[in-house]
């Protein structure tokens, strides 16, 4: 709770052109929050820094990604959007919960290994410690809810762990977050490797659809898409590619997946996936015009930006403040 209010703090990193998964696994589901809860959405750049980034291309994702946010509903007068290393706050508090996060915990970390094996290069202390750092986003709003995609979890229960273990020493500081994992969204798979997540950072361009595709492309994806060597569209064991295309085609429709099933009863995967890429670029339309207004707009950009961030470094000094002086910091 932050003051009288709940908080709902979720962020993107803008470490590449957002995908379907980014819109539907979080968001989409973001602004559901903005009546009831003083919400924060963060473009977190110091996350992304963890892989190497060109700077030139953080900085315009930066704008894109804040650009993305409002094209996708959320008002700037309803929600707090603000870009990551704007609150210095929430690299002063990584450190404090690193001394709160133990070695182990850290080692556990899926995410880390995934990205330690793709990037063996360069596997640097901010990679591993990326978590820390996470759990300091979201416990310096006093964060009631985390809408998240389910591959962001196991983070976020790492993030509740800290805040008890510190709770647990120095009193009630930090409010204990609740994931918010949306239905059929949580996890939207690579189109040509059904059983990995589909991630912005994915090198194969017919693996992934970002929000931003012409709808030519979308429905060039979708057509090349992996699916099986049977004809039924079913959602069932064995058939990763058809059940992340009926997962998507839900999203995107509402409809259920026993409606879907019923509405391709007879019909070949070529109907299906033509049907799956007209309802995903017919979505996404509104939100690339609303984009492309908003991004020859920098000067409004910028100014919701300084706006959201002097909104967030009021709320994070509380907690700051807080912290400190339950360790013993002269402040
Ligand atoms: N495939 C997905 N399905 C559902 N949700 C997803 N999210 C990401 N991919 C999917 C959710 O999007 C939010 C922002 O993610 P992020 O930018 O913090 O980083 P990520 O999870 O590492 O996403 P990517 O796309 O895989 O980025 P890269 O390639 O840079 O690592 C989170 O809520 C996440 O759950």
């Amino acid at each position: 709770m932050l003051g009288e209010m709940k908080a709902v703090f979720s962020g993107v990193q803008p470490s590449g052109n957002l995908t379907i998964g980014n819109y539907l696994g979080a968001i989409k589901n973001f602004g559901a929050f903005s009546e009831e809860y003083k919400s924060f959405y963060c473009v977190v750049d110091l996350h992304a820094i963890t892989v190497t980034q060109v700077p030139a291309e953080l900085r315009r994702r930066t704008y894109e990604t804040l650009a993305l946010y409002i094209a996708c509903g959320l008002d700037p007068a309803k929600n707090t959007l603000f870009v990551q290393s704007h609150v210095p706050a929430h690299a002063e508090l990584g450190w404090i919960l690193d001394c709160f996060t133990m070695f182990g915990e850290l080692s556990r970390m899926t995410q880390f290994k995934d990205k330690s094996a793709k990037h063996a290069e360069n596997i640097n202390a901010g990679l591993f410690t990326y978590p820390a750092l996470m759990a300091a986003d979201i416990l310096l709003y006093q964060t009631d809810v985390v809408p998240v995609g389910a591959d962001q979890k196991q983070h976020l229960e790492l993030a509740r762990d800290i805040a008890q273990r510190f709770n647990s020493r120095f009193g009630d500081v930090f409010t204990v977050p609740e994931p918010y994992i949306a239905g059929t969204g949580m996890k939207i798979m690579s189109l040509q490797e059904p059983t990995a997540k589909m991630s912005k950072s994915d090198e194969n361009p017919n693996a992934v659809v970002r929000i931003l595709d012409p709808k030519d492309d979308i429905i060039r994806k979708f057509r090349r898409a992996v699916t099986d060597s049977d004809t039924v569209v079913r959602f069932a064991e064995g058939k990763d590619g058809i059940n992340n295309l009926m997962t998507i085609y839900s999203c995107f429709t509402g409809k259920r997946l026993d409606e879907i099933e019923r509405e391709f009863d007879g019909r070949g995967y070529g109907d299906f996936k033509l049907a799956v890429g007209e309802a995903c670029a017919d979505a996404l339309a509104p939100v690339q015009s609303e984009f492309a207004r908003l991004m020859a707009d920098k000067a409004y950009l910028e100014s919701v930006m300084r706006a959201g961030a002097e909104d967030a470094a009021r709320c994070a000094a509380r907690t700051l403040n807080k912290v400190k002086k339950k360790l013993g910091f002269v402040i």
